[in-house]
């Protein structure tokens, strides 16, 4: 045990990137095979376990970030299929060409890569764009245009099953759209490793992820379910994003015109079926969206949201204000940003949210200076609603 702890020790050292998943390597208590729902109208507290055990190290916070993805797999998201027997890249040009085998299914997809102007020999920074980008990406930063649709198509609550995702996996698999997109950008990632910097320009140390709306919830997960991405930029993902469900729920109560789960699950088909069950009953999943940003954590992480109704400011505020409780507890509050800036059309990047995000881009794709402090939503929440069943926060340091 000593040695594994100076392991991981060391590795938090060096690479802070990736000490979360250099920590899963520790021992944590046997996973139940399906966990149970609950009855809590505030959000599910992240520094338990469903066992009631607290999380009181970083070793502990590891193995919880592992049971919060497979409670959102279990409830809402559909399961994480693990890595493909095999990956082969190839690239031609600005075309980087996968074929991807699981089982005795292969497909090729084809994927349409800007390299980076300012790659050294490792190769230089790039944002995966989900479905096209809506921030301003900086010139000479790499681009990598992930086609979404293809891989979980994104029409009505009838796509479930339809794209390469499902091509591969099964038509009846229990993912999601947006989680599946989380896998499908894993595979582009398998293929930028595999080629190299010297042919792609790319560092995939240094990979960023964004999209709006129905693709900011994708960006979102990406994100949470694919660890190699170092920083995350979901933009106005408003519910099924950065919006809590139960507080959607309470707005929606209220008469706002506010997304909701019992709404989201007839539009479309970015969650799991199993979601169904629990969507006119939120109160009872042993998780919500705060769980979002504790699995991206201690990476990078800017959250832009919009005061449209429909996207739920407040609940988005109050979610990502508990997300940046997590990020503080962990002694990173800076690596987690949150921008609500309103009064401007749906997926517009406000120019007054240009120098916090450019510094969010240099601190972890570019790798100079520090990230502002950004905590910006003039919305009306009373935190203590939400969180008071919370125990007091450990105090680990991740950073
Ligand atoms: C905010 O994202 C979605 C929203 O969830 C949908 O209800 C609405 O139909 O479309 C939004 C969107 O993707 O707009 C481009």
């Amino acid at each position: 045990m000593a040695r594994i702890t100076y392991l991981i020790v060391a590795l938090v050292a060096t690479r802070p990137a990736s000490a979360a998943a250099a920590r899963r390597d520790t021992t944590c208590d046997a996973a139940p095979a399906t966990y149970t729902s609950i009855s809590d109208p505030g959000l599910p507290d992240p520094w338990k376990f469903a066992s009631g055990k607290s999380v009181a190290s970083a070793d502990d916070f590891a193995c919880r970030q592992a049971e919060m993805s497979r409670i959102m797999q279990q409830f809402e998201l559909g399961d994480l299929p693990p890595a493909p027997d095999l990956v082969t890249a190839t690239m031609s040009g600005t075309s980087m060409s996968l074929s991807i085998k699981v089982g005795s299914n292969t497909k090729t997809v084809s994927v349409s890569i800007t390299k980076p102007s300012t790659a050294g020999a490792s190769g230089g920074p790039a944002i995966i764009a989900v479905g096209g980008a809506s921030i301003p990406i900086p010139s000479g930063m790499g681009r990598i245009a992930f086609g979404n649709d293809a891989c979980a198509a994104q029409q009505n609550p009838s796509s479930h099953g339809t794209g390469w995702f499902f091509d591969l996996h099964g038509k009846t698999h229990s993912a999601g759209a947006t989680l599946a997109w989380a896998w499908c950008v894993g595979r582009i990632i398998d293929g930028l490793e595999q080629l190299g910097p010297a042919k792609t320009g790319i560092d995939t140390k240094k990979l960023g992820v964004t999209g709006c709306s129905r693709n900011g919830k994708g960006a979102f997960m990406v994100g949470a379910f694919e660890k190699r991405i170092a920083l995350t930029i979901p933009q106005e993902s408003g519910s099924g994003g950065a919006a809590s469900w139960r507080i959607s729920d309470s707005e929606f109560a209220k008469g706002k015109s506010i997304q909701t789960a019992h709404q989201i699950v007839r539009e479309n088909a970015w969650f799991s079926p199993r979601f169904t069950e629990f969507v006119n009953k939120t109160n009872t999943l042993p998780e919500d969206h705060h769980f979002l940003p504790a699995l991206v954590a201690p990476r990078g992480l800017f959250v832009i949201e919009n005061d449209i109704d429909w996207l739920g400011p407040v609940s988005t505020t109050v979610a990502m204000k508990a997300g940046r409780m997590i990020y503080d507890a962990l002694g990173v509050k800076g690596n987690m940003g949150f921008s609500l800036v309103g009064g401007h059309s749906h997926c517009s990047f406000p120019s007054a949210t240009s120098a916090d995000l450019t510094s969010f881009i240099n601190r972890f794709l570019v790798g100079t200076g520090q990230t502002n402090d950004v905590e910006v939503s003039k919305a009306n929440i009373t935190m203590d609603d939400w969180i008071k069943g919370w125990s007091a926060a450990p105090k680990i340091s991740l950073a």
